[in-house]
């Protein structure tokens, strides 16, 4: 059973984020799962920034839990876990907990960039679409920025992430074959990843390979499946009928619902 820290102000954790961010949404749904208390604060692109970097972070999410700071999601699963008591996302169990890790690193090294890359090349095009996920929940001033944010981070983002067709064509292959290997590992029935319970190694994959599964209850801000350019939609759906993909829409329906405590501020 979770184990609740005291939910007074001082003790409340701040987590910084970008609406859309599937990082983000990691490090939430750790959160969430822990039931550690915090509040969330979303920001636009670009003044992200602004929030990262006074607590010597740069990307988002960044956690402020008293005079800690954590800088990267996997840091903040960790920190979390062992504040929470342990042995909740990460086994106590040496090679249960290495085969975690191992997961984590190449979901977080590969399928994160990828599927983020895909989306974005598939989202890019559509200004309103974004500026609605870019905007949900920020601050009523930085919201009304993003029309004059907008034109230095779409080119910025193109940039940073090398989006082409070519290259977006590529990440998808990638993905694809992440999904393959998780397909292969769920072949023997097994309800979770590692160990026969829910783990950091599950929230990891489902939240990072959320931006191609559109699944419902992810609280990153996306749009909804009949919003998106059809080519998108096709390839979302048959991304769906997966192995990997069904897992993924389980792990959102029966574990992300399960614990649900954020309050936005
Ligand atoms: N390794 C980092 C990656 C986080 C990341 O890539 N965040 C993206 C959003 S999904 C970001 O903040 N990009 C903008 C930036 O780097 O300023 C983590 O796990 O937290």
């Amino acid at each position: 059973m979770p184990i609740p820290m005291t939910g007074n102000s001082s003790n409340r954790a701040v987590l910084i984020t970008m609406p859309h961010s599937h990082y983000a949404e990691k490090a939430r749904w750790a959160l969430d799962w822990l039931s550690l208390p915090y509040s969330e604060e979303p920001h636009v692109p670009l003044l992200h920034r602004i929030a990262t970097t006074r607590n010597g972070g740069r990307s988002v999410p960044v956690l402020v839990h008293g005079a800690r700071r954590y800088i990267d999601s996997t840091e903040i699963m960790v920190y979390a876990d062992s504040v929470c008591g342990g042995d909740r996302l990460y086994p106590r169990d040496t090679a249960q907990r290495r085969l975690v890790e191992t997961l984590e690193e190449q979901f977080d090294e590969v399928l994160g960039p990828h599927t983020r890359r895909w989306a974005y090349a598939q989202l890019l095009p559509d200004r309103g679409l974004l500026r609605k996920m870019m905007s949900r929940g920020v601050p009523r001033a930085e919201a009304s920025l993003l029309p004059m944010i907008m034109p230095i981070v779409i080119p910025a983002v193109r940039a940073g992430l090398r989006i082409t067709s070519d290259s977006a064509q590529r990440s998808m292959q990638r993905v694809c074959g992440i999904f393959r290997e998780v397909d292969e590992r769920l072949a023997d029935g097994r309800g979770f990843l590692v160990g026969g319970r829910f783990t950091a190694a599950d929230l990891t994959f489902a939240s990072l390979a959320s931006p191609v599964l559109l699944p419902a209850g992810c609280r990153a801000a996306y749009p909804e499946l009949d919003e998106v350019p059809a080519t998108m939609r096709e390839e979302v759906l048959r991304l769906r009928d997966t192995e990997a993909g069904r897992f993924v829409l389980r792990l959102f329906s029966q574990e992300r619902v399960r614990s649900q405590m954020v309050t936005l501020g």
